[in-house]
């Protein structure tokens, strides 16, 4: 298998701390690292698009020749593959909450997050759109609000006890910011605490490069 991806960029960043944090669990899984520089726009070479005409990252080629180009879907297809350790949870219930907070991580912190940072200071020149990013600023209150409120309870980790797909999806959603130095957890601070703990982890900062 090789997995297409680069540095920073929050999907695929969200798969290989996915990797990172299981073969910390002991279930390393083997698989090529292909870098494909989106800076360099390569994701737009014939060469990525035949991959994946949607000329995003991270993609998955399987040994079969099939490609998967969708991070949860690359991770849940893992998963199958590699149910042990589990990245989400032993049971169906606690399967499903670290599901949903992933979900919530993705498509209310990550999602807004990359169009704020891309119509703010697009690092592959993107135009700037304040009403664009202003619009996905409220859109992420929210859901930061739903994780800080998660929090109250103590747990160390957005799911519980335990590192799971959730935690590895919020991560890679605050890198990208930090990347453009947009901060978003100043009024968040159980979300501030769980960042430092999460990211002071060997296996985060194997992945994580600010
Ligand atoms: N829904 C896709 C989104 C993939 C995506 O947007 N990837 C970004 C990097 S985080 C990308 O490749 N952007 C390249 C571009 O916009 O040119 C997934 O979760 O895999």
């Amino acid at each position: 298998m090789k997995l297409y991806t680069f540095p920073i960029a929050p999907n695929p960043t969200k798969v290989r701390l996915y990797l990172a944090e299981k073969a910390a669990l002991g279930g390393k899984i083997a698989l090529e690292e292909v870098t494909v520089n989106l800076i360099e726009r390569e994701q737009r070479s014939p060469e990525h698009l035949a991959r994946n005409r949607f000329g995003t990252l991270p993609v998955l080629e399987l040994d079969s020749g099939a490609r998967l180009i969708e991070s949860l879907v690359i991770i849940d297809y893992l998963e199958r593959l590699h149910p042990e350790p589990t990245m989400f949870g032993p049971d169906p219930e606690t399967w499903a909450q670290a599901r949903q907070l992933e979900r919530i991580a993705d498509l209310g912190v990550l999602l807004p997050i990359g169009r704020i940072v891309h119509t703010t200071d697009s690092p592959v020149g993107y135009p700037a759109n304040p009403a664009v990013a202003a619009y996905y600023r409220e859109r992420l209150r929210p859901n930061l609000a739903h994780l800080e409120a998660e929090l109250e309870d103590g747990r160390p980790f957005l799911a519980g006890e335990r590192v799971t797909v959730a935690d590895c999806t919020l991560a890679a959603a605050l890198q990208f910011g930090r990347f453009r130095k947009l901060a978003f957890l100043d009024e968040r601070p159980r979300l501030a605490a769980w960042d430092e703990r999460y990211r002071g982890r060997e296996a985060a900062k194997a992945v994580l490069v600010l």
